[in-house]
């Protein structure tokens, strides 16, 4: 049996995003959170056939459009990658969002503005067009915040770190320069792959966070490693690790929202400020606080984060089940 997806691909400052257009199953749900849990328990193959090799890589990434659950919302976002179904994903967000306008996808009620379902909630886009293209996409998110300070691991052949965790629409552990980390190109990025996984593993041990308002959002899946900008327009720089092998080549949506929480929570920035993010490779995405809120009880902000996003194919993928590896497979 032969099943087909149709997919518009290309990338959101350098993280792939693959926009699958036909195909998508129908879900059933009252929100888009109840349908990522039924799409996980029933239609999981979808993902790591699309996103795992032969048909995708370690940093596959996408989502399909739906209808939303909600009358307020222009559309439904279902995140699919090789870490699992996200709850939020910025990059991912920001690369839908343009191809589906640039290809008459998504009809927005108004111009230059749209409200989007996902998982984690609801988020709030504007857009610029220029030339039929879009020129920047900003992601008004959902509430981010810190969720715990300084766990102390001791992390075998490199050395004890302080890591904090922070919520953007995924759990982020949070890696600042300290010991024995000396900065992002002292370590590289095989080094930087293999230490998050142990970080990852060593945090999951002792600690799962837990959304406040959403039990099914749990748990540090991403590891983000901080550092001093290298552009000059940049205010911080970021390797997001996520899913077993990968790097984010974007500066990371959710990570971006989760740091600019994490650095308003210790003061060094307040309502208004914007914080540029330099990513792996040097893309950048312009973070901004917007506002200050609670997210049940615990101080949170509302971010912001802008970037680009550009198609660069059509792209239709068959997943035989007679080929041995129908449901891909990954390499670690
Ligand atoms: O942009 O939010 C993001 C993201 C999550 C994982 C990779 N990118």
């Amino acid at each position: 049996m032969r099943h087909s997806f149709f997919c518009i691909d290309g990338h959101t400052a350098g993280n792939p995003v693959r926009l699958i257009v036909g195909g998508a199953p129908l879900l059933k749900g009252a929100s888009m959170g109840e349908r990522r849990q039924d799409f996980l328990e029933r239609f999981d193959w979808i993902r790591t056939s699309l996103c795992f090799e032969p048909r995708g890589h370690d940093m596959m990434s996408g989502g399909f459009l739906y209808p939303p659950t909600r009358d307020d919302a222009d559309c439904g976002i279902l995140f699919v990658e090789t870490s699992g179904c996200l709850p939020m994903c910025g990059h991912g967000t920001i690369g839908i969002v343009t191809f589906g306008l640039e290809h008459g996808l998504i009809t927005p009620r108004q111009p230059g503005r749209l409200r989007i379902e996902v998982p984690a909630g609801v988020v709030d886009i504007t857009y610029s067009v220029i030339a039929d293209r879009v020129s920047s996409v900003r992601i008004r998110n959902i509430p981010s915040y810190v969720a715990a300070r300084a766990i102390d691991i001791e992390v075998p052949d490199f050395g004890r770190l302080s890591v904090d965790v922070a919520y953007g629409g995924n759990y982020y552990a949070i890696v600042e320069r300290q010991g024995p980390y000396t900065g992002l190109d002292q370590l590289g990025a095989a080094r930087i792959i293999e230490l998050s996984r142990r970080i990852r593993e060593l945090i999951r041990e002792i600690y799962e966070p837990v959304h406040p308002l959403d039990p099914t959002i749990r748990g540090v899946s991403h590891v983000m490693w901080t550092d001093a900008p290298t552009h000059e327009d940049a205010d911080g720089r970021n390797a997001v690790f996520y899913g077993e092998r990968a790097i984010d080549r974007s500066p990371c949506g959710t990570g971006t929202s989760a740091r600019l929480a994490h650095l308003a929570a210790a003061g060094r920035l307040k309502v208004g400020d914007s914080f540029v993010h330099e990513s792996f490779i040097g893309s950048r995405f312009v973070g901004r606080i917007e506002e200050q809120t609670t997210l049940a009880g615990h101080p949170a902000i509302i971010p912001s984060i802008e970037g680009a996003a550009i198609a660069t194919a059509f792209n239709t993928i068959w997943i035989d089940r007679s080929d041995p590896f129908w449901a891909g497979f990954s390499v670690l």
